[in-house]
């Protein structure tokens, strides 16, 4: 059960940040985002000053609002009687200037001021202070509508999923690539503000191993609300495996031959934009496939990666969503072939042969210009190519989520 005063505060901070609404699990009733859980030092020190904040703020409340209160009951006109005037007997001593209660009424509100003020940069020092042994730096990259890890030092990158070694202080450095993005991890710690041609720097430190949940705090474009991630913290030999395992990831060549096929398709629809270690092509401005079947989301965390589409429901909480008038769970297929239909203003070109408009270099003019068709056949085969690219011994789907409902197990 919440306290009213909780309840107040959880009002008063999702309204602002919306995240509620947005989360990826909304329909299974857990709280994957919860501002008023920390999971990590900074988080906690940023709690403290909350609370403390808090508490004076009503504090200030009761004894402001009680004398207001007590003057009100004892001054009022009563039934029956007349308004007090001038001269009345029952006239409120009347005085001008109270050197005492002056100096009360200013003193005290600078007093809270000045221990408010002291919390809040002590907290500030402690939560931005880098320590001394931080254990991965890893540059995150804002896009529309996605994020980009990008593992500078250990030469491989993740796209929307933030894999991090629990327990352990870890810097980001965050930047925005075409408009201004906000990364957050509630229960981790701040927000910093992804904007092109600057890094803002961010500790994070995952107090123990799972799934927490993140998303876009800037309003960026359409899909701004699905503009989620995912932070996978791991213990720390774990970690190091699969920090291995993806720096040595080269694609296979496939011997089945839908996956043959699916390689084939990729290849020649795919491989420009989205780069897959093994592979000749990609570019950063796109998500990153290498072993992208070792994802457990796409499309920015909101849809669920699996194995199978018979794993789907929308019991589960995944998304469903109208394609060509019928509502059904979006698969990677759906996604394939027309991104923008499932994601709104994906920046994904559809594979459907449905018509968008395209600038004539010549001309200048706008034309209608059909996108790429690919079969149902090729979707499949792309779609089973994909997920069949795995790192070994590598599943964050059987890790639990950090939820309402475990968090404090
Ligand atoms: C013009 C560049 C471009 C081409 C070509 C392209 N994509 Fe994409 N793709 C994108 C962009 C941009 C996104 C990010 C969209 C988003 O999440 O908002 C994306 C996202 C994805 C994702 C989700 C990745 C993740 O981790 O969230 C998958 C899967 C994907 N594309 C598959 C494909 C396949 C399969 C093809 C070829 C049939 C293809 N793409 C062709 C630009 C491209
Ligand atoms: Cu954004």
């Amino acid at each position: 059960m919440l306290k009213p005063f909780q309840l107040f505060i959880y009002g008063l901070v999702s309204l602002a940040s919306m995240a509620y609404a947005q989360q990826p699990q909304a329909a299974t009733g857990k709280r994957l985002i919860d501002i008023l859980d920390p999971q990590s030092q900074a988080t906690q020190n940023m709690q403290g000053l909350l609370w403390t904040a808090g508490i004076f703020s009503f504090l200030v409340l009761i004894v402001t609002g009680g004398a207001l209160w007590w003057v009100v009951q004892k001054y009022k006109t009563r039934p029956g009687t007349r308004p007090t005037k001038p001269g009345d007997s029952n006239e409120p001593a009347q005085f001008h200037g109270n050197n005492v209660l002056e100096m009360f009424l200013i003193g005290v509100p600078v007093l809270i001021v000045s221990v408010l003020s002291i919390y809040t940069a002590k907290a500030l020092a402690d939560v931005t202070a880098k320590p001394s042994n931080v254990a991965e730096t890893i540059q995150v990259n804002g896009w529309q509508f996605w994020w980009d890890f990008d593992y500078e030092k250990q030469g491989f990158r993740n796209s929307n999923e933030l894999v991090i070694p629990a327990g352990q202080p870890v810097e980001l450095k965050v930047s925005g690539k075409d408009v201004i993005h906000s990364f957050g991890v509630a229960n981790l710690g701040g927000r910093r503000d992804a904007i092109p041609g600057q890094t803002n720097k961010l500790i994070i430190n995952a107090a123990k191993p799972g799934i927490y949940y993140g998303q876009c705090f800037e309003l960026c474009g359409a899909s701004h609300a699905n503009m989620l991630f995912r932070v996978i913290a791991l213990p720390q030999a774990e970690y190091n495996d699969w920090v291995s395992k993806a720096k040595a990831f080269q694609a296979p060549t496939p011997s089945d031959p839908q996956l043959a096929q699916g390689l084939k398709v990729f290849q020649a629809n795919c491989s420009g934009c989205h780069a897959v270690k093994g592979l000749q092509g990609g570019a950063p401005s796109f998500p990153d496939l290498s072993y992208f079947g070792s994802h457990t989301t796409y499309a920015a965390g909101i849809f669920r990666n699996v194995d199978n589409n018979s794993e789907l429901s929308k019991e589960k909480g995944d998304r469903a969503v109208k394609i060509n008038g019928q509502e059904r769970v979006v698969t990677l297929e759906d996604w394939i072939r027309n991104s923008a239909q499932v994601k709104p203003g994906s920046l994904m070109p559809a594979f459907d042969g449905s018509m968008h408009e395209v600038k004539n270099a010549e001309t200048g003019k706008w034309e209608e210009v059909p996108y790429t068709k690919l079969s149902d056949d090729d979707i499949n085969a792309v779609a089973a190519y994909l997920r069949s690219l795995k790192l070994e011994g590598v599943n964050f789907k059987a890790i639990p989520e950090i939820t309402n409902e475990n968090r404090d197990q």
